[in-house]
């Protein structure tokens, strides 16, 4: 046998299927985007002029369709959160971005700590996190680092608790960072992306908002490391087909809960204690590309279950009338 037939027949054992992979960046337009989804399946909206602190860039901001009080009216609705995944420089990389509030436009960072929240549903009961994906961005640069959420529930903000990382283990710490560059990590304004995208702006407030988009890019392989590191479990694997779901919060300081919490209008704070779940910031579970897990509903499997006999009782019931029809 050729050796090439042989690769074939051993291919579907050998290699777990995955989504397309496709060349990324954290420039791309955000239509080349998933919007983050609510449990319920639907786009996870994002109040405005809700964080805490008075900093408009922490703000995240995603509308609804025709929400008023908005220069232009939304016609569609606008996400304030979106993932994909794919390759940069021919590495596998999940892309997080966020529509800012960004008042005026005035900054050419973040001025706080975005955290995203992953959990992964082999690892870690629904609606707790299992690790953080940070960024803190400054007039001092940008950084990344994992955080672990502490030895708590991890439910809810109370129960969190942020260390900067300080795991056996951790890749990127915020002791010891990942120093990003124009290639995983972008503060742009939504009218500077190569595909200028529209701001919203509260018309009858102070300024202008300039809508910045904050985007950043994290390997698989990173994601893989830290979390096996966290959890002590060795077989976990971050790919394409990785399920998960996300929160999002940003925060003054890296191990703080204290600026704005992603679909939620719940202010945060490190003592609140509603869980994520019940304020509706947990997203539903998503492949890295974003789109929803491809797990049949149990009617489906039910309904496979009733065609494929179907299909058998059918097939026997033409057998019979082809013997019925010689015999006669
Ligand atoms: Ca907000
Ligand atoms: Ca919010």
């Amino acid at each position: 046998m050729k050796l090439a037939t042989l690769a074939a027949l051993a291919l579907p054992f050998a290699v777990p299927s995955l989504d397309a992979q496709t060349a990324v960046s954290v420039t791309q337009a955000s239509s080349l985007f998933q919007p983050w989804l609510n449990t319920s399946g639907t786009m996870q909206i994002e109040p405005i002029a809700d964080q805490q602190t008075g900093i408009s860039s922490a703000d995240f901001m995603g509308v609804a369709s025709g929400t008023t009080g908005l220069t232009p009216t939304p016609s569609v609705n606008v996400p304030g959160a979106m993932v994909t995944a794919g390759t940069i420089g021919g590495v596998d990389h999940i892309v997080f971005r966020f529509r800012m509030v960004d008042k005026n436009g005035n900054k050419t960072y973040l001025g706080s700590t975005l955290s995203v929240g992953l959990s992964f549903p082999e690892l870690t009961t629904g609606g707790r996190v299992t690790i953080y994906a940070s960024v803190e961005s400054s007039q001092q640069g940008n950084r990344f680092f994992f955080q672990s959420p502490g030895t708590g529930l991890n439910e809810s903000p109370s129960t969190t608790t942020l260390d900067g990382g300080a795991f056996a283990g951790n890749p990127y710490s915020r002791g010891a960072p990942l120093t990003l560059t124009s290639s995983n990590w972008s503060y742009t304004p939504a009218a500077s992306l190569p595909v200028p995208e529209q701001s919203y702006d509260r018309s009858g407030t102070s300024g202008t908002d300039a809508n910045s988009f904050v985007t950043f890019a994290v390997r698989f392989s990173d994601i893989q490391a830290a979390t096996r590191a966290l959890t002590g479990n060795t077989t976990f694997t971050m790919n394409y087909t990785t399920e998960m779901a996300f929160i999002a919060f940003t925060a003054s300081q890296y191990n703080s809960i204290n600026q704005d919490i992603h679909g939620t209008a719940t202010q945060a704070s490190n003592t609140l204690t509603t869980t994520w779940s019940a304020m509706g910031a947990f997203t539903d579970y998503v492949t890295a590309a974003g789109t929803r897990r491809p797990i049949p509903e149990a009617s489906t499997v039910v309904q496979v279950g009733l065609l494929m006999a179907t299909g058998v009782v059918a097939a026997y019931r033409r057998r019979r009338l082809a013997a019925t029809a010689k015999t006669a």
